[in-house]
């Protein structure tokens, strides 16, 4: 019986969006649980970390809409670069609207979203309609949903009935969610990738409300997937040096957790 503690390549199996099958299947091949979130403004910059820190990783994170000099010409050679170095590209867009707007703000605008990003994620608070609203932009794509079921931030209020509802949402649209942000996994099942923001290779917080756990905690302790690390590695000396401290961190913990079956 597989679990949500099973190996990646088995719960690939069961997770019924071909994105986050992908997903898994990479982090077991590559064996790399590690997200970068790129959080930089120019394209310049964004480009040179895909480059430098996409052997490392599994997914790159944008905020896309933080780049001061963006044009599509970035999205061109992210998608480049993802084919390099064999990484994913989550836009971390965080939709929270009505199913119509959600639709046009992911399909649309000076950054269609859709056309390269292989998953976005979106608050589960304004109901289902902002699944079906996204689902209706990817026409055919191989795209995958992450719904942000609990936050890293203090004082946020998404308390365990708000994830309980988040986790129904998502069983009722299976072929289109793939996962959640989270601190903690939210099932048992195997389908699901949890993945975890507010990590740094020591706990601590930063001076807006952002806390820190290790990846150990998440992983071992809260039994989530995938690191998600920003400021602990873009703001390091030696960016690719700290990159692989966190990949060996994040992989060595994922091994202690499927030993342990
Ligand atoms: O709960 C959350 C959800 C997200 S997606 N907490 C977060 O911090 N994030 C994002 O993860 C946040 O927007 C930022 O891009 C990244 C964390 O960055 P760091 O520099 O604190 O590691």
């Amino acid at each position: 019986m597989e679990t949500s503690r099973s190996n990646y390549q088995k719960r690939a199996e069961y997770c019924q969006v071909s994105t986050g099958k992908k997903l898994l299947r990479l982090m077991d091949s590559k064996k790399t649980n590690l997200a970068l979130s790129a959080d930089v403004t120019t394209s310049a910059e964004l480009i040179s970390l895909a480059d430098r820190i996409g052997p490392e990783i599994c997914l790159l994170k944008t905020h896309i809409d933080i780049i001061h000099d963006f044009t599509p010409a970035l999205t061109t050679s992210l998608r480049e670069l993802a084919d390099k170095h064999q990484f994913m590209i989550f836009e971390d867009r965080k939709f929270a609207d009505i199913g119509n707007t959600v639709k046009s703000q992911f399909a649309g605008g000076i950054y269609k979203i859709v056309e390269w990003a292989d998953m976005v994620n979106a608050h589960s608070l304004p109901g289902p309609g902002i699944i079906d609203g996204l689902a209706s932009a990817i026409e055919g794509r191989d795209r995958g949903l992450i719904l942000l079921a609990e936050m890293s931030s203090r004082g946020h209020l998404m308390n365990v009935d708000y994830m309980h509802a988040t986790l129904k949402m998502a069983k009722e649209h299976p072929e289109f969610v793939m996962g959640f942000i989270t601190q903690h996994a939210l099932s048992d099942s195997p389908q699901w990738i949890n993945m975890t923001p507010g990590i740094k290779l020591f706990p601590g917080t930063d001076a807006l409300g952002q806390q820190y756990n290790t990846p150990e905690s998440a992983i071992i302790e809260n039994g989530t997937d995938v690191i998600i690390v920003g400021r602990g590695i873009i703001q390091a000396d030696n960016p690719q040096a700290e990159a692989q401290k966190y990949r060996e961190r994040g992989w060595n913990a994922y091994l202690r957790c499927i030993s342990s079956k």
